[in-house]
């Protein structure tokens, strides 16, 4: 838990981020257990590669400019948009799947919506994005209500004020154009899924209303709750309960001066969330006249040596790597049966964990892992090559950690907060992720910290010594032997040394596979080539003692601009051990073989 004093820093430190860099959003949690008015569905669209829907200033939204929403000739000129007769987009749904000549598209998209309300009066109105990628400059009835910048987490924008009792419509400019300052940069090697990607809605709350809360298994403890429910605009000392029915606990407390109501409390008979027993409780929340509910597992996760311990005990992560890209279809993932299908591969290789590569997923990958019991490693898009002098990407990367935490920090199934993926050594890159460490365990002591390094090599000795490795929990290294380096014979060669004493996971390895191409062990891209490889690395691995877990590259085929061999990737990378139409390669039934002997295996 933040100290006071920190805490009000680090809000200084985002709001002086968010005034710089134009974001006026507020954070709801748990939103899926509001009340919402969903605006999901099909929106107009209008494609502005030459930003004209702005006006003349391109740093600056000209209210006449398309957010205006105009229907008719304004005086001086013919109005040459429009939105009515302009096609439709599905949303949630990322635009280059949906579109044929959308596929490659990179830049300002114009979406609009209109829609009904009738406001509550003394209620409070937001309208919630669960992600658009990457800026977001929103306006409802023509009025700016907010920008957001970052493609992968939720926001909203406070339109109280704004929406008219009736007919009202909202304009957003998504622009997903790729920058040096912007997180990820220029070069990644996934999709570039532009789009309103996720759910929206409008959500009402009270005046004073719950914007966040912690209730977690203290260390150490089998029944231990501790934690804080904080009501944004209560005066101190306002009663806030905490009740878990299927314990028979009910708690009350009241807010300090910050509106933090804390918690500390016994609840005998708690049984604690592990992957063999997700076991989620029911908790409600009441603060004045706001009523909020979730479901929450408890379990504690520690460090203990080169150990990680779940409940006191030590576990193998049996993980493996995902993008969130739909199965059979493509584009960018969102829903719970996305979730569902993806996880569902997990479970049936016998796995007990998930790296949410590279970026956060929907909330319905984190409810879905707490629901069938995978732990899961959540991950900021600080990738390969940053602007690690830059103060925008700075404030970007620490803008995003600081959503993903807030939204996830109560689901048993996280346990990982990775920092950043494969970022090249410099004092410059470990200064700015260690800030990032630092900023993330105030916000959450409670769950690990880690990063995914590369693996550097002298001869067949790999040495952890990255100096990223001091500030974690627990060591991330991703290795390509027998595929990038290295041949596949001779992976069971390679030794690897752990200077620093601390868990390791191997967070990539892997090789390419076309589905339904078969060849001999020796043939790139065939399915035994790749299966081969995996088994190489297994036998590798028996001989790392202080190995926790492992997340092979990767769960299923994505998209990705960089891999373009015709016939073979033909813009996918090909590593997945499923294709992206959800046929399983002889590597899926690898991994589960081993997984199932693991399992088998006392820790
Ligand atoms: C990596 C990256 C991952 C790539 C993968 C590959 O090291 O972390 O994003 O997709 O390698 O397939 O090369």
């Amino acid at each position: 838990m933040l100290s006071h004093g920190r805490f009000a820093a680090f809000c200084l430190t985002l709001l002086l981020c968010a005034v710089a860099y134009g974001q006026q959003t507020k954070l709801l949690v748990d939103v899926d257990h509001r009340t919402q008015t969903s605006l999901n569905g099909p929106w107009h669209y209008i494609v502005d590669p030459y930003r004209g829907g702005w006006g003349n200033n391109p740093e600056k939204a000209d209210l006449n400019g398309y957010a205006k929403n105009a229907h008719t000739n304004s005086v001086g000129g013919p109005t040459e948009y429009n939105f009515e007769k302009s096609p439709t987009l599905n949303v949630p749904g990322d635009w280059n799947t949906q579109k044929k000549e959308l596929l490659f598209y990179e830049g300002l998209m114009w979406y609009e919506k209109d829609f009904t309300y009738h406001p509550k009066a003394g209620m409070r109105t937001f309208l919630n994005f669960g992600a658009v990628n990457y800026r977001a400059d929103v306006f409802v009835n023509g009025q700016p209500v907010c920008t957001h910048e970052g493609g992968f987490t939720q926001f909203d924008c406070e339109v109280t004020s704004t929406l008219k009792d009736g007919d009202n419509f909202v304009v957003v400019a998504v622009d997903d154009t790729r920058t040096v300052e912007r997180v990820p940069t220029l070069k990644t090697d996934w999709w570039n899924y532009g789009g309103i990607t996720r759910e929206v809605s409008l959500v009402e709350v009270p005046e004073k209303y719950i914007d966040d809360y912690s209730l977690q298994l203290k260390k150490g403890s089998e029944n231990e709750i501790d934690g804080y429910v904080h009501v944004t605009g209560a005066s101190a000392g306002t009663e806030v309960s905490v009740s878990v029915p299927a314990l028979h606990v009910t708690k009350t407390a009241q807010t300090d001066g910050d509106g933090r109501a804390a918690f500390s409390f016994k609840a005998a008979g708690l049984q604690r969330w592990s992957p063999e027993h997700p076991q989620l409780y029911d908790v409600a929340m009441q603060a004045g006249s706001d009523e909020l509910k979730d479901q929450i597992g408890f379990r504690t996760v520690e460090v203990q040596g080169d150990k990680i311990l779940l409940n006191g005990e030590p576990l193998f992560l049996r993980g493996v790597c995902m993008h969130a890209e739909t199965p059979y279809k493509t584009g960018r993932a969102w829903s719970q049966q996305d979730a569902e299908t993806l996880l569902g591969w997990v479970h049936e290789m016998h796995g007990n964990f998930v790296r949410l590569a590279h970026y956060p997923y929907d909330e319905n990958f984190t409810r879905t892992a707490d629901r069938m019991g995978i732990l899961v490693w959540s991950e900021v898009p600080v990738y390969w090559s940053i602007d690690w002098a830059s103060p925008a990407a700075f404030a970007s990367a620490s803008q995003q950690l600081h959503e993903n935490i807030r939204r996830d920090h109560n689901k048993a199934s996280v346990i990982l907060w990775s920092m950043s993926n494969e970022t090249p050594v410099s004092d410059a890159r470990t200064e700015f992720i260690h800030k990032l460490t630092v900023l993330a365990r105030e916000q959450d002591p409670t769950r690990l910290i880690t990063s995914a390094v590369v693996t550097h090599f002298t001869g067949k000795t790999a040495v952890m010594n990255d100096p990223l490795g001091q500030y974690l929990d627990v060591l991330g290294y991703n290795e390509y032997i027998g595929w990038y380096m290295g041949k596949v014979d001779e992976i069971p060669d390679y030794t690897w040394e752990d200077p620093m004493g601390k868990p390791l996971i191997m967070s990539e390895f892997g090789g390419g596979a076309k589905a339904g191409m078969h060849g001999d062990v020796n043939t790139r891209f065939s399915e035994e080539f790749q299966a081969k490889l995996l088994d190489e690395q297994f036998a590798m691995f028996k001989k790392i003692p202080f190995l926790a877990g492992l997340t092979p590259w990767v769960l299923m085929d994505f998209r990705s601009p960089t891999r373009q061999l015709p016939g073979l990737q033909d813009f996918f990378n090909r590593k997945g051990f499923i294709s992206d139409q959800g046929e399983k390669k002889k590597a899926f039934f690898t991994v589960q073989r081993y997984y199932g002997e693991l399992q088998q295996k006392p820790e």
